[in-house]
């Protein structure tokens, strides 16, 4: 059962054996097997990504349709996507956890109000669990609504475009988005996306900071689960018959290695002159991870959620 594996993993007493947790970096091939990228030109190539032919991408023998590319990001594009997530996409028009509590004036916002006071971080800080971008998520009905929108930045929709088409995917559209906001202690729960009207386009999962135990499971909650360590920059995306498996986040681990660490001091002080709050940023992810959660809501060529044609 998918909640025997997370409790187990969950527990601090005793505290799990990792030994079965499937690990990208040290492949075992009896479990997974390399993927070729489908388009190798890096003609368009999304802000922050290494050139595609020194990606590694997997799959998981098991679990087809569930593909994983190892940290495809440069140290710059770390940085990139990590201040997006933390200081950009937590802001409006995006709609987050925190607005219910009325913390914030009409012109303050979380990360501002974060840096402003150490005091006021203390308290804020750990609050923030989740943002939602494009056709905003509702948590109680589990639907979308045409009167619920925002655009899309950007930036996301070319970076999943880019990561579809080389996982062969060549007409997804982002739609909409989760960012989720871990401490070192937040768990989420297992649970399946089927929200979406189409639920055949694949679901794109880009994580940065601490280190997260991903439980992969069935379809169905009495199914076993794989294990997953994914790290920063690590990619999951969920097509095919794994689109609709059970998964969640029993545990938040302290990360190996810290791939948003710049070496040179040219990209340090490139990355200060782009980002003047860095610093603060960087003292986040040292104990947070962040998820971006990336889907395509409409069927190719749907214009509206209003409009079920074609
Ligand atoms: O944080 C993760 O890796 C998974 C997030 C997730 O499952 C979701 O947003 O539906």
């Amino acid at each position: 059962m998918f909640k025997d594996f997370f409790k187990y993993y969950k527990s601090k007493e005793p505290p799990p054996d990792f030994g079965a947790v499937i690990d990208f970096k040290k492949p075992d091939y009896s479990k997974v097997r390399n993927i070729l990228p489908d388009v190798n030109e890096d003609e368009g190539v999304a802000q922050g990504l290494k050139p595609i032919k020194e990606w590694k991408i997997y799959g998981i023998i098991s679990k087809p349709g569930l593909i994983f590319i190892e940290n495809p990001f440069t140290t710059l594009g770390q940085q990139y996507w990590i201040t997006r997530c933390v200081r950009d996409y937590s802001s409006k028009p995006n709609k987050t956890n925190l607005d219910l509590h009325n913390l914030f004036t009409k012109h303050e916002n979380w990360w501002d109000e974060c840096s402003n006071s150490a005091e006021r971080a203390r308290t804020l800080l750990p609050k923030l669990r989740w943002a939602t971008l494009g056709y905003h998520h509702n948590w109680d009905t589990k639907e979308y609504s045409e009167n619920a929108k925002d655009s899309m930045p950007e930036d996301m929709m070319k970076l999943t475009r880019c990561l579809a088409k080389v996982a062969s995917f060549h007409d997804f559209k982002a739609e909409s988005a989760i960012v989720n906001y871990y401490r070192m202690n937040s768990t989420l729960s297992g649970h399946t996306d089927h929200s979406e009207v189409d639920c055949e386009a694949p679901l794109f999962s880009v994580s940065f900071g601490q280190t997260a135990i991903f439980l992969i499971g069935g379809l169905l909650r009495e199914d076993p689960a794989d294990a997953i360590f994914i790290r920063s920059g690590d990619i999951v995306i969920m097509s095919k018959s794994s689109r609709l498996r059970y998964h969640g986040v029993p545990r938040i681990l302290a990360a190996d290695s810290t791939p948003w660490e710049s070496e040179s001091s040219k990209d340090i002080t490139q990355m200060k002159e782009k980002f003047s709050d860095w610093d603060r940023i960087k003292s986040y992810i040292c104990e947070s991870r962040v998820n971006m959660n990336v889907r395509q809501v409409l069927r190719p060529g749907q214009t509206s959620l209003d409009n079920n044609s074609p």
